[in-house]
């Protein structure tokens, strides 16, 4: 299997200096690009729900509205942001509901080691538990003050600031709740199934036994 084609659109910075804080390959990106696959959704408030769902403790769906999920605790992580085609953004403010306080109201089955995070368009990504409930695991509404952008995720996305930035669906729209691990998207299409920038996990061929589920 070839390299996955992510699509890639909006302004690139020429060259970018070797950064000592950037993981290994990454390069300092000017500005924010946008990057995804497919369209940019648009935001209907009285059809969006966030969701709960598959193994949850009490074994039912849990269901937030727009209005409902906003006026969760807010909080802000300061983290920076890595894109496997190896530009990194750095030192943004995140601002948002940490995916701990949603995991501590809609708590997992015991068996639970896995959750899907799923986004419009049936976009996922699939992240250990420790990963998801780990304490700068948010899903943010703001950057650095303001609100996200469309092309940016708005209403929600998903930012996991130790893993690349694919494992941070934008436009998110709930979580499953998994008792064995499954590929999410791009997981599916090559790229590396836990996907840890500090040591370089970009592609699925990377993988060691045990780190994914087979392909
Ligand atoms: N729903 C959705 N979320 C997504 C993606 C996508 O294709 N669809 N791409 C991911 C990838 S690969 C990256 S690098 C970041 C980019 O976020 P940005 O466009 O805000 O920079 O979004 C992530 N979230
Ligand atoms: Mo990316």
């Amino acid at each position: 299997m070839g390299q996955p084609a992510e699509r890639e659109s909006g302004e690139r910075a020429a060259g970018g200096a070797a950064h000592p804080e950037l993981p290994p390959g990454q390069r300092l990106q000017k500005g924010w690009p946008v990057t995804h696959y497919g369209p940019v959704p648009k935001f209907r408030p009285e059809r969006w729900e966030f969701r709960v769902f598959g193994a949850t403790a009490d074994g039912r769906k849990h269901c937030w509205n727009h209005e409902e999920f906003a006026a969760l605790p807010y909080a802000t992580v300061v983290a920076d942001l890595h894109c496997v085609t190896k530009f990194s953004m750095v030192g943004a403010e995140w601002g948002g509901i940490p995916a701990r306080t949603v995991v501590d109201i809609a708590p997992p089955a015991p068996d639970v080691t896995h959750v899907m995070v799923w986004a419009e368009y049936g976009f996922s990504s699939n992240l250990r538990l420790e990963d998801f409930t780990s304490a700068r695991s948010l899903f943010a509404t703001h950057k650095d003050g303001e609100l996200l952008t469309a092309e940016h995720g708005f209403p929600l996305r998903l930012i996991v600031p130790h893993l690349y930035a694919w494992k941070g669906p934008k436009w998110v729209r709930g979580v499953e709740y998994m008792t064995a691990d499954r590929r999410g998207f791009w997981e599916e299409r090559g790229y590396h199934n836990i996907g840890d920038p500090w040591r370089e996990q970009r592609y699925s061929y990377q993988e060691e036994p045990g780190e994914g589920p087979e392909l």
